[in-house]
């Protein structure tokens, strides 16, 4: 989704700026300018290196404002937007501290009336500058962590219509998903096997929609929901055009038909201007007497059918009928 380089610790980003400082070189016409000049040049690359990269990572964070609402929340929900607009900030801070330490230095070496003084302002603008630069290890640290989740944020295309899968943990959602499009999430026995939003394509009448996984949710208010919750939650906000609520009647996933219902009658009030289908699994198990749409996603049985009754209430959706 966004393109944002590798970020080294605090250490290696001193390594690389020193390691291309010690190889600056000048000769001038005395021993001593000779040292100056050398001397002014390796303070110079050491902090060129630490000035553009740090510069690279503050640029490659999307500015959170523009980003469109799903990916500034799922980065809110997910990182943490403030924690991170603190972080970059530091890192910023780091970038100009280094800069005006180095153009300091690098005055008074300038100046220096012996090779000795050039050496004590060289090996103190180097202290200085790697003072600074580990003052912001830890921030270096958090937005390497937050860089590793954005890349597995999923791209979705919001110009494609898009089918969310919601329910109660263990429902069968995955499995669905997974039947009916080329997303290929975990499926598994227990409870909150998917933790991440996913996405799946399928094609009707040579129309593409997308399928999206998301984790399970729980009978419980919007401010008691944990950040995968929350994610399925955004998902629904933002990019369903239409939703499918899995209910498992046999109530094998582990919550009662009854927190479903609840769970779902919930959903409804919140989405409820997104066209939702409704559809119980593992009729394998168990049938009920509802006239609900009924599926197995394990045999396949009713799944075709489930996919004709979302694109049917899809079609009268604007998104769809640019796509026509
Ligand atoms: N018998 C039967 N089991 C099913 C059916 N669909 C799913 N399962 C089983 O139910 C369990 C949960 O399936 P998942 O697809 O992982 O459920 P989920 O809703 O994605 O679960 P979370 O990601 O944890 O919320 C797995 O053991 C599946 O094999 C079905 O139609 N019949
Ligand atoms: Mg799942």
């Amino acid at each position: 989704m966004l393109r944002i380089p590798t970020i080294l610790t605090a250490d290696e980003v001193l390594d690389k700026a020193f390691k291309k400082a010690s190889k600056a070189e000048h000769k001038g016409p005395t021993r001593l300018e000779t040292v100056r000049e050398t001397n002014i040049s390796k303070i110079r690359s050491a902090s060129d290196v630490i000035v553009s990269t740090l510069g690279k990572y503050v640029k490659a964070f999307p500015s959170i404002e523009r980003l469109s609402p799903f990916y500034a929340e799922l980065i809110d929900v997910t990182i943490g937007k403030d924690k991170l607009k603190k972080s970059l900030g530091a890192i910023d801070w780091c970038r100009g501290s280094v800069a005006r330490v180095s153009r300091e230095a690098i005055g008074s070496i300038a100046k220096a009336r012996s090779i000795d003084d050039i050496d004590n302002f060289r090996r103190a603008a180097y202290g200085r500058i790697s003072s600074i630069v580990k003052q912001i290890g830890n921030e270096l640290e958090f937005v390497s962590n937050a860089r590793d989740k954005i890349r597995k944020f999923p791209t979705v295309d919001i110009s494609v219509p898009i089918i969310v899968i919601a329910g109660a943990p263990n429902v069968g959602k995955s499995q669905l998903v997974g039947r009916i499009s080329t997303g290929k999430p975990r499926v598994a026995v227990y409870p909150f096997t998917t933790q991440e939003i996913s996405v799946g394509v399928f094609e009707r009448k040579r129309i593409r929609y997308q399928v999206i996984d998301t984790p399970g949710l729980l009978d419980r208010p919007l401010e008691e929901r944990n950040a995968m919750e929350l994610r399925a939650i955004l998902a629904l906000k933002h990019l369903a055009d239409a939703i499918v609520f899995v209910i498992d009647p046999s109530e094998t996933c582990g919550y009662t038909l009854a927190q479903q219902e609840h769970l779902l009658s919930s959903l409804k009030d919140e989405f409820g201007s997104t066209p939702m289908v409704v559809t119980e699994n593992k009729v394998d198990v168990l049938r009920s007497d509802s006239d609900r749409p009924k599926l197995s996603a394990v045999s396949g049985e009713g799944v075709s059918e489930l996919v004709d009754e979302v694109v049917r209430n899809l079609a009268d959706s604007r998104k769809l009928q640019q796509c026509l």
